[in-house]
């Protein structure tokens, strides 16, 4: 091996070793522990836990409540959730006669909806009519996509136990739904996702 060959191989050797320095830091594991190789589709970039209060307001005037809802929040329940929360663990509460404006978005390309049922109709593969008149995105069935969203007002009128369900067919029965309870007690709403504490705005 002359002195020249010699000084070439160093030199293509050191370039090798510069080459494959980030290939082998591109293949150390993630932090975390998150498995690249998971089964499960990736979920909807979205590492920002959810807040109540980002969800639910009070009309300056105290007399119209504010409902953001959310699909595909992040990827809980495989992104058919509202708000981050799906199988009915985020519980809104309404007083009776409270007049209510609901903004929907969907950060998924699978389409998603929002419909006002009775509790027990989240069991079924149809969703159905709205428990209140209007209490329904424009085409649940069908639902949408995007960020453009949707929205609709509906009267809270009578009392009971009911669900904010997606009409899109057997979601709501694969746990797309959450809680809402409209009550004869409570004098103002509020929003408790999941184990947190019960929110309630003020009015603004
Ligand atoms: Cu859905």
């Amino acid at each position: 091996m002359n002195a020249k060959f010699l000084s070439m191989f160093h030199v293509l050797t050191a370039v090798g070793i510069l080459g494959a320095t980030p290939f082998g830091v591109a293949q150390t594991p993630p932090p975390g522990g998150h498995d690249v190789h998971d089964a499960h589709p990736a979920p909807p970039a979205n590492d920002v836990p959810p807040k109540a209060e980002d969800f639910l307001s009070l009309s300056a005037d105290g007399k119209k409540v504010r409902i953001i809802l959310i699909s595909a929040f992040n990827g809980v329940n495989y992104g058919m959730n509202f708000n981050g929360f799906a199988k009915g663990q985020a519980k809104f509460v309404l007083p009776v006669g409270a007049d209510v404006e609901v903004a929907f978005t969907n950060r998924s390309p699978v389409p998603h909806s929002v419909v006002v049922v009775e509790r027990p109709q989240v069991k079924r593969l149809q969703m159905g009519e709205p428990a209140f008149t209007g209490a329904t995105t424009p085409n649940a069935v069908r639902g949408t996509t995007g960020t453009k969203g949707e929205s609709f007002t509906f009267k809270a009128s009578e009392a009971g136990d009911f669900a904010f369900a997606c009409g899109f067919p057997s979601h709501a029965a694969n746990g797309h739904w959450i809680t809402l309870e409209v009550s004869d007690k409570a004098t103002l709403p509020s929003l408790q996702l999941g184990t947190g504490p019960v929110f309630t705005p003020a009015a603004k």
